[in-house]
């Protein structure tokens, strides 16, 4: 159920599809599924929908032939799953260090289903390159711990410029695309185990 243009990429969904089944009783029409497996066990996973959601892009200028590809993935996956364009913001901070206080202000907001965050750090000559990946990757998970709302990590780090552009678009495909993916299926997977929380009352 649901479009899954990610598929093409490789995501973890599809080991978990060929080791569970899906009886028809189980989808629920608000585009979650509920598996089982052979216990029963019930496993939550979300679909790759993103019509009705709202996503915030952080990308950062720095390495800029990098990160506008990383961008333009992004934006073609949210496309791709049907987000409404109006419902995609797109947020240019100047480096990735300055991810975190874009992300903070963003989720004081209190408006997105989900976070992207693009960046191309690359290692240079000096521990700068540790400072900067260090503070974008800290702000990424305080930022989702402190609004509750996921944060994909689509911020390259890499020891060169080939490794970033082979990640943005080349042979390793586009970490951008898969950020979005995923966070388009973290904002459902959320919004579906809150909802279960809410009916059983948990
Ligand atoms: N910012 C990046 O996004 N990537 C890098 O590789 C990088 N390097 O190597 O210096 C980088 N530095 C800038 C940093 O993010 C800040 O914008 C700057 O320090 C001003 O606060």
């Amino acid at each position: 159920m649901g479009l899954n243009p990610a598929l093409s990429h490789g995501t973890p969904r599809r080991a978990l599809q060929s080791t569970h089944f899906v009886r028809d009783t189980d989808v629920d029409p608000g585009g979650f599924d509920l598996r089982m497996n052979e216990k029963t066990k019930p496993i939550f996973e979300a679909d790759l929908n993103a019509g009705g959601l709202r996503f915030g892009i952080v990308v950062s200028r720095f390495n800029d032939f990098v990160t506008e590809r990383l961008l333009q993935g992004a934006l073609e996956a949210f496309e791709k799953s049907g987000a409404d364009p109006k419902q995609v913001d797109v947020v240019k901070v100047p480096g990735a260090w300055e991810l975190s206080i874009a992300l903070q202000t963003l989720g004081q907001m209190n408006k997105y289903d989900a976070f992207v965050c693009l960046g191309a750090v690359i290692r240079g000559d000096t521990p700068h390159f540790d400072y900067v990946a260090g503070e974008a990757a800290r702000g990424m998970a305080a930022a989702s711990a402190q609004f509750d709302v996921p944060v994909a990590n689509g911020v390259l780090t890499t020891n060169t410029v080939d490794q970033a552009t082979d990640r943005a678009g080349g042979k390793e495909g586009n970490k951008g695309f898969e950020a979005a993916m995923t966070a388009i299926e973290m904002a459902n997977l959320l919004r579906a185990l809150r909802a279960s929380g809410q009916k059983t009352g948990n």
